[in-house]
């Protein structure tokens, strides 16, 4: 399963073509627009979320609610597009005297993208490197996420920390939380106490013009163990994971179930003992290594931890220079959210959805789901006692 996308910040759409997706796999358009309605929720999204009320239109691949194993063509309209057809004219010449962005923000891909691709205006740039693009990812990822539905794996996220504000957890709590403990918050945080100190260092933040980033978790259970390969360094799903998450503008640190605190143990205190019964099969007494070893799951939870850097847009912008005077500068005041880190964390999600869908798809086959789950009941069955 593979997904790309087109669209800028204020063009007309996004759109997300997802293509090998099986044949048979029903989906959840509701459950599709829900997470749509995630990413653009949590305290602290900027102006631009009252304008947009992002919907899947679904232009091909489905039918009568099942996928048809052709690509799915996805598109997330842009309310705001009305506002900038002058601006984002896609033929004509540019109007006479209209701003440039030259006042590049540190933090932000303007100058590096502006130099890159020798443009005068870095709104060439800043276009395709904003965030709203990834709309079009949680779009294409509702489809991987169905596709593990359907399988029995659940993937979820919950925000740990914004700025200093955190709650007190570690990873190995990760899989405590319900689903109703962390939406029901404005921060996606399933600590109430933690949350109201999340969103009054937002609104602080919000006040001194300052931006603000944090931690976050992603948690999926009801995985099978040896999906990835140790074989090769592409296919570990360990970097699969990481270059998922790093995909996602602003996505700064990942650490895998203990993350760095194993770094600070020995060894007999970071490893998880095997166990095994005629029930359950293989399986680990603890889960220190977050679901993961020699680059394949081992069927305990995946615990994500993931750092978000601020966003670069501050309304007390940072220095910068004019790229025409090359005089020192403020940088321009876009405008912005002052924290996306619950918005992220259901970005992540839906990137590691795909890198999942894709690993069960290589393992059992990708014709249609009926095959599919044919295939993982006998492996399942085979792994319980490893008998031949
Ligand atoms: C973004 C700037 C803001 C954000 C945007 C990311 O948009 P605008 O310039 O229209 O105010 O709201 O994120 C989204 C639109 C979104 O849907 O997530 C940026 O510069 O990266």
């Amino acid at each position: 399963m593979r997904y790309v996308t087109a669209g800028e910040s204020h063009g007309p759409a996004l759109t997300a073509i997802v293509s090998e997706v099986p044949a048979g796999l029903p989906i959840s358009i509701e459950q599709i627009n829900a997470d749509l309605k995630r990413r653009q929720s949590g305290y602290g999204r900027g102006g631009r979320q009252k304008i947009e009320s992002d919907q899947v239109v679904v232009q091909s691949g489905i039918r009568f609610g099942k996928t048809l194993g052709t690509p799915i063509c996805l598109q997330v309209v842009n309310r705001d597009w009305a506002h900038w057809t002058r601006i984002m004219a896609q033929f004509g010449d540019r109007p006479e005297g209209m701003r440039r962005e030259v006042w590049p923000r540190p933090g932000h891909a303007d100058l590096v993208g502006a130099l890159k691709n020798n443009t005068d205006d870095c709104r060439d740039i800043l276009e395709r490197a904003s965030a709203r693009e990834t709309a079009a990812r949680v779009a294409a990822g509702g489809i991987a996420k169905d596709f593990l539905a359907a399988l029995g794996v659940d993937v979820r996220s919950y925000v740990v920390r914004i700025g200093s504000a955190a709650m007190d957890d570690d990873p190995s709590q990760a899989t405590a939380y319900t689903t109703g403990q962390i939406e029901t918050s404005e921060v996606r945080c399933p600590d109430p106490e933690a949350s109201d100190c999340m969103k009054k260092m937002i609104d602080v933040a919000k006040v001194q013009g300052e931006s603000l980033g944090g931690v976050y978790r992603i948690v999926v259970t009801g995985l099978i163990p040896g999906l990835g390969d140790f074989d090769a360094g592409p296919h570990r799903l360990t970097s699969q994971l990481a270059a998922a998450i790093f995909s996602i503008p602003a996505q700064k640190g990942l650490e895998f179930g203990l993350g760095f605190e194993a770094t600070r143990r020995p060894g007999s205190q970071v490893h998880d003992p095997i166990i095994q019964s005629p029930e359950t099969g293989f399986s680990r007494a603890s889960n220190n290594a977050g679901g993961l070893e020699g680059g394949m799951t081992t069927g305990m939870p995946l615990i994500l931890t993931v750092g978000m850097k601020p966003i670069p847009t501050l309304r007390t912008p940072l220095n910068t220079v004019n790229m025409d005077t090359m005089e020192v500068v403020k940088a321009s005041k876009e405008r912005s959210d002052v924290c996306a880190v619950p918005a992220a964390a259901v970005v992540a999600e839906a990137e590691v959805a795909m890198v999942l869908a894709n690993a069960y798809l290589q393992k059992f086959g990708c014709d249609n789901m009926d095959d599919i789950k044919a295939n993982l009941r006998n492996y399942l069955d085979r792994i319980k006692t490893l008998s031949k």
